[in-house]
């Protein structure tokens, strides 16, 4: 016997609230000016599409990133010029990485709505103690999910349909001041 196909969506339904997976990083909060590795978790397909890509567009004061490559995955990066040029390991940049896409190789190495993966970059924050947003857009072939909604104001995500993925830069601890 088949389960009506809506009793399985309502199920489903009930399950978005909660922070359901959605895109999110797995390190929420981290100092300012500091490395950053961006750990970006993908729980689910866009509907249940297997995810063919995932493009970060990377905030504004993001310094000098740097994808993981995966195994199965073809790297792109895409450099922008700079609103403010930085220095940064002692040279002066004009221009730094704005994107940076995974894309499946073959269908085979798409990654299943069944099934969970992590994409990794990694960065430098900005000086500034403020939170800011990678935006995310997971394609799934023909379909995709923008995650790139952020609020008018504050950080709370509720009543957002794809959110983009939050980060709080907080204050560098004082300890960490001296760091080498
Ligand atoms: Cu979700």
């Amino acid at each position: 016997m088949k389960i009506p196909k809506f009793i399985a969506m309502s199920a489903v339904l009930a399950m978005t609230p909660a922070a359901f997976a959605h895109v999110v990083l797995a390190e929420k909060s981290a100092p300012a000016g500091a490395p950053y590795r961006a750990v970006f978790k993908v729980g689910h397909g866009c509907g249940d599409a297997a995810t063919t890509g995932i493009r970060v567009t990377l905030p504004p004061g993001f310094k000098g990133a740097k994808p993981m490559p995966k195994a199965g995955w073809r790297l792109a990066i895409r450099q922008d010029k700079l609103a403010a040029s930085y220095v940064y390991h002692g040279k002066t940049l004009t221009e730094d990485v704005a994107e940076i896409a995974w894309t499946a190789a073959t269908p085979a190495d798409a990654l299943p709505d069944a099934q969970y993966d992590e994409f990794v970059l990694v960065g430098t924050l900005p000086e500034q103690a403020a939170p800011i947003w990678f935006k995310v857009l997971q394609r799934c072939g023909d379909t995709q999910t923008d995650w790139s909604e952020v609020p008018a104001s504050g950080t709370s995500t509720q009543g957002l349909k794809s959110p983009a993925a939050l980060l709080q830069v907080v204050p560098a601890a004082k300890a960490e001041e001296h760091r080498h």
